[in-house]
């Protein structure tokens, strides 16, 4: 059957909610965070500031930027404010962030004149609780879905009926467009040539799993073709497996954070054969001295218990962090965990 689903995104997430709290900070640019930055406001953004970047970095760029405290009480509150008014709507929807969800729509949307005007009558209901504006997308599956609610930030809808409507869109897209595909997969791939999604298109599954790896390369193949096959899952139906630690004397090089991790990558990974799970998704999860929390996922499109390829997301989360001083705490979990692959071998 086909499938109908929405992903939201809040717009430049806890800046916004700082401007609601102050007016003033309307047009100026400005970042949410500490020694890194949760996020930045638009208008920070015209600068090339970033989420993850180093402040002093982004001074560099943006010599007039505002810093503001990290207020994640407040944010949890509105947040909380969004899920209440999701979970009116059905009870199948995953929050996979403060500020964004996904709702199955397939049973409900026959209730609605259009899909166009699901979104637009729930962007209006988001911005008349909170002042907030977010993005919506609309697809046949989470991944176009999510890469819709990205085409038009801010405050934009866009909708994918079908896999040929996505691949005519994707097609042309950067290669880093397909989630998961961060900086340090990105900068193999352009070596070899490879700059739009349909570049992609010329090499077959096991071609790509030679040169880049087992979940690199399933995320390259599938993603690229609009195939994503998981479900809304609520609640994290599967629970999560993960550890954390803290330090008292906080890490502050990439060589202590990564035997960290590591060790902790061991501990997550043997609990998680122990307990006969396969798993989906991984997240790092670091906090600094100034209490900014950063986390980073990485979704297969399928579960696995492979070591090897587990190892190869953990990689490639790990190049993507920044800043390697001041770590009082870093964490790493796999979520969207199953005991029961056979439902998957269908692709
Ligand atoms: P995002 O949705 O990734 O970003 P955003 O809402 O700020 O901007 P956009 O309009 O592009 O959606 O993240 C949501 C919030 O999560 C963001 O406001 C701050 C926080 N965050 C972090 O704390 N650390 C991070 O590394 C990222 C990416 C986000
Ligand atoms: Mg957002």
């Amino acid at each position: 059957m086909e499938r109908v689903i929405c992903h939201y995104d809040m717009d430049a997430f806890y800046a916004s909610v700082e401007m609601r709290e102050n007016p003033q900070l309307k047009g100026q640019p400005f970042v949410v965070g500490g020694g890194v930055i949760c996020t930045a406001s638009y208008e920070a953004r015209k600068f090339g500031v970033k989420s993850a970047m180093p402040v002093f970095q982004a001074k560099k760029l943006c010599p007039n930027l505002k810093i503001l405290p990290v207020n994640i009480d407040l944010y949890s509150e509105v947040s909380e404010t969004i899920h209440k008014l999701v979970k009116k709507i059905t009870d199948k929807v995953e929050f996979i962030a403060l500020d964004e969800g996904y709702i199955d729509l397939t049973n409900i949307i026959d209730k609605y004149p259009s899909k166009l005007y699901f979104a637009e009558k729930f962007k209006e209901r988001i911005l008349e609780i909170t002042g907030l504006t977010c993005s919506i997308g609309i697809g046949y599956n989470k991944l176009s879905a999510k890469i819709a609610s990205d085409m038009k930030k801010p405050a934009g809808i866009s909708i994918f009926k079908n896999s040929h409507e996505f691949i005519q869109y994707i097609k042309d897209r950067p290669i880093r467009e397909i989630p998961g595909v961060g900086k340090k997969l990105e900068v193999e791939l352009l070596q070899n040539g490879i700059e739009k999604v349909q570049d992609i298109y010329n090499l077959s599954y096991s071609q790509l799993k030679k040169r880049y790896s087992a979940s690199r390369a399933l995320l390259l193949y599938y993603y690229s073709r609009g195939i994503d096959d998981s479900e809304v899952e609520n609640e994290r139906k599967a629970h999560s497996i993960g550890a954390e630690n803290t330090y008292r004397y906080p890490l502050s090089s990439e060589e202590d954070l990564r035997r960290e991790l590591e060790d902790i990558f061991q501990k997550v990974y043997d609990r998680l054969t122990e307990e006969k799970f396969y798993t989906k998704t991984l997240i790092i999860k670091l906090k600094y001295s100034d209490f900014t929390l950063i986390t980073r996922s990485f979704s297969l499109t399928k579960h696995t218990n492979d070591r090897v390829t587990l190892y190869d997301m953990f990689e490639n989360l790990f190049s993507e962090i920044e800043e390697f001083s001041n770590i009082r705490l870093a964490g790493l979990s796999f979520t969207n965990l199953t005991k029961n692959i056979y439902e998957q071998l269908q692709i």
